[in-house]
């Protein structure tokens, strides 16, 4: 029997794409793009290779109870009720010497785009009941997220993809969208718009496959001193009266302060183009010529990556791109946009999650630091739910150090990955081509993701897991509410924008209607009727509510120097084959990719490497030996090493957090994973 079943892919890239799973006679044979859906919409190769995960031959099969030492990867096979007792009885031990906060409630972005099948809603749902730390914040986008509200009283600040069929001018600020999308949209209509000609500006350390196939050019920049490029832009605006300043008056407050300090007249520096260019590597004449066509070409969108903000201090550099597109004039206009974050930016069809309840006991501490908080040692029980955070979190041997020190680790995934390795018992769940759910993508849709097979093996749902152990726990009923997931799914659409739910099931999309919607346009159109949610009502660029906050009261515009000992700047990209960690495993994914360290030229032939020679990389936090290759395509004084390669001892493969830090990005409490000072040994 064939059939031809809607899907979704439920992963943290910032897609969710409308695909397609084929089923011959019971077996996914291929994944293709949804026939229904717009043009722009388009999957791309991880989704199309999703059932290389559900089939692949290292997926475990039963729970496992560890049996070697902590890293060894030995385990023995037990039943799921052997698994569940042993995950019961730990719990309630710790909670019963150390009370809830001894209990770690880890997540990440293993499935994150469901309204059911939500690894970090799942357990922050039971664990939010049951009492235990929980975390707070994003490795994403923890500087963006808590400096949004103090500019613009929401973190809604997004862009339909659509409307830059009206920019006139792009910048991609350390957006690789070629590769990681940020919405399935954005790729699409950047193509069109240099097809009509409309200059793309890629700025980033690498010459990225953005730069490569969106963008009209390139400028290298020293990683971490975007602000300071920033700055002299702003600069530039202002002495060559470019800023439009009727707009700054009308629909912003701090500009004025934020001038007096960017002419040099609070610190006796101005930040002229001259003055930026050491810290950030490019010419002035490049910063004049682009502040120049940037003053004068509307509307032009600038679309920050995270990167930027993955920085220390990245919290100002945030501030400053909205503050570059408020001088120009650019922030709530079609074509324009508001310089903060535009993935995930606006709101989806109304379709509820499932719920977390008010937490009434327990701590929640900042995700970046959730290694260090272990090792206070209160934290005796972590449970871990679709995130591989040994080797994703920063400096992997304080993370290593955290699950060595808690007395009993429990993992919900597919794969016995570095994490899963380090725990003591690893349960094996479905994956999203095994179960329903409701998916939300970063445009105006909802997508339904069918169940297209039978769960594999032994595998099991992390809800239908949660659930059995919320009954050890005496917390069945109050889990459930006395439904099965799918009954979830059918409850939440009665609440939800899905009238015809059959219709949608069949189809697995929901199209929301507006394509063009754009941020604080009601706002720009109408202050006086539109205030936004700030203290003045304006968009905040500075104000006393930073101070507070602990912010720069204006926005530091010079950017940290390597050290001399560490005195090469270190990336950490994310993979266009991957979701950060997944797939690292997969054959598919072998053949596609080698983890590297990419070197420029003039780099390795001052340090005498050759290509393809092992080096040691060593940062203050830790060192890794990798095989380096040379490329143009990397701004001297840079060299970077994508995330998300499993680390192995045995055969020495690294993961880049080696040499990563875990003092965060302040006040946010940030990571920081593009500020890494490195040297190298041959
Ligand atoms: N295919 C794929 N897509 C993904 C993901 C994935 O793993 N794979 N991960 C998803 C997730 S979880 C997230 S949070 C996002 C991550 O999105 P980002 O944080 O934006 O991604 P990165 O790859 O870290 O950085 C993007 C680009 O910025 C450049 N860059 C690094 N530092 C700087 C800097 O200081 N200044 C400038 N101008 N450029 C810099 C890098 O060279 C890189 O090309 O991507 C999402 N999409
Ligand atoms: N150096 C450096 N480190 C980084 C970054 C960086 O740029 N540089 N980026 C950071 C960012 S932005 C992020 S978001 C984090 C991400 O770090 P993590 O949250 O650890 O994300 P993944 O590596 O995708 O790991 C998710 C795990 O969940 C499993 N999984 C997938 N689906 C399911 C499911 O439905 N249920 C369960 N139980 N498991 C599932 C996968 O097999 C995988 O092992 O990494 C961070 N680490
Ligand atoms: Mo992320």
């Amino acid at each position: 029997m064939n059939s031809d079943i809607p899907v979704s892919c439920n992963r943290d890239c910032g897609g969710g794409c409308p695909l397609i799973a084929h089923v011959d006679n019971g077996k996914i044979s291929e994944i293709t793009d949804n026939p229904l859906r717009h043009p722009s919409l388009s999957g791309c190769i991880r989704g199309f290779r999703a059932m290389d995960t559900t089939y692949a031959e290292d997926r475990i099969r039963t729970p496992l109870l560890r049996k070697g030492e902590r890293g060894s990867g030995t385990f023995t096979p037990v039943s799921w009720k052997t698994a569940l007792d042993i995950a019961a009885d730990h719990l309630e031990k710790a909670r019963n010497t150390g009370g809830p906060e001894s209990v770690l409630s880890l997540s990440g972005s293993g499935s994150c785009r469901g309204a059911v099948h939500n690894t970090t809603v799942l357990g922050n749902r039971l664990f939010t009941l049951y009492g235990a730390t929980v975390t707070h914040g994003s490795y994403s986008c923890q500087a963006l997220g808590f400096t949004t509200p103090y500019m613009y009283g929401t973190r809604t600040t997004g862009f339909d993809p659509e409307t830059l069929e009206q920019s006139r001018l792009i910048l991609l600020w350390g957006a690789d969208i070629a590769s990681l999308r940020f919405g399935t949209g954005f790729e699409y209509y950047i193509k069109r718009a240099r097809k009509r000609g409309v200059p793309v500006i890629v700025i980033d350390p690498r010459k990225t496959r953005t730069a490569r196939t969106l963008g009209t050019e390139w400028i290298p920049i020293n990683p971490g001193s975007d602000r300071t490029f920033m700055a002299a832009i702003l600069y530039t605006l202002v002495r060559e009266d470019l800023a439009d300043q009727d707009y700054l008056l009308r629909f912003t407050s701090g500009f004025e302060e934020l001038k007096q300090y960017i002419l040099g007249r609070a610190d006796g520096i101005p930040k002229t183009p001259a003055w930026a260019s050491p810290f950030c590597g490019i010419d002035e004449e490049t910063i004049t010529g682009l502040a120049r066509r940037y003053g004068t070409t509307k509307p032009a969108a600038l679309l920050p990556g995270f990167s930027i903000q993955r920085t220390l201090n990245g919290e100002d550099t945030s501030r400053y791109a909205v503050a570059l597109q408020a001088a120009t004039g650019n922030i709530g206009i079609p074509g324009g946009s508001s310089g903060g974050q535009f993935w995930l930016g606006l709101p989806v069809p109304s379709f509820p999650k499932i719920p977390v309840p008010q937490r009434t006991s327990g701590t929640s501490i900042p995700v970046y630091l959730w290694a260090e908080e272990v090792l206070k040692k209160k934290i005796k029980v972590i449970y871990n739910i679709g995130t591989n955070m040994v080797n994703q979190g920063s400096n992997i041997a304080r993370n290593i150090q955290a699950f060595n020190q808690a007395d009993f680790v429990c993992t919900h995934d597919f794969f016995l990955t570095p994490s899963a390795r380090y725990s003591d018992l690893v349960l094996p769940v479905t994956t999203f081509l095994e179960r329903n759910d409701v998916v939300f993508p970063s445009e105006n849709y909802l997508y339904y993701s069918s169940k297209t097979v039978e769960p594999l093996y032994e595998a099991r749902n992390d809800y239908d897991i949660l659930k059995d152990l919320a009954e050890l726990l005496g917390l069945g009923e109050q889990f459930t509410e006395g439904r099965s997931s799918d009954e979830w799914i059918d409850h939440l659409s009665k609440q939800s924008a899905v009238e015809d739910m059959e219709e949608f099931m069949r189809t697995g999309i929901f199209d929301g209607g507006n394509h063009t919607r754009v941020a604080f346009d009601a706002y720009i159109t109408d202050p006086g009727a539109n205030p936004l949610a700030t203290p003045s009502g304006r968009i905040e660029l500075t104000s006393a509510a930073f101070t507070e906050a602990g912010f720069n009261t204006v926005p530091e515009a010079s950017a940290n120097a390597p050290p001399e000992q560490y005195p090469l700047r270190l990336v950490t990209p994310h993979c266009r084959y991957r979701v950060n960690s997944q797939n690292s495993n997969l054959p598919w994914f072998k053949r596609m990719w080698n983890d590297v360290l990419e070197i420029s030229y003039e780099d390795a032939g001052a340090l005498n490497i050759e290509d393809g020679q092992t080096v040691l990389v060593e940062s203050p936090d830790g060192k890794m030996r990798v095989p380096v290759s040379m490329t143009r395509d990397i701004f001297p004084g840079t060299v970077s090493f994508h995330q998300g390669s499993w680390f192995n001892t045995v055969d020495n493969i690294p993961s880049v957090n080696a040499v990563t830090s875990t003092v965060p990005s302040m006040p946010s409490h940030g990571s920081r994973t593009h500020t890494v000072f490195v040297r190298i040994e041959v």
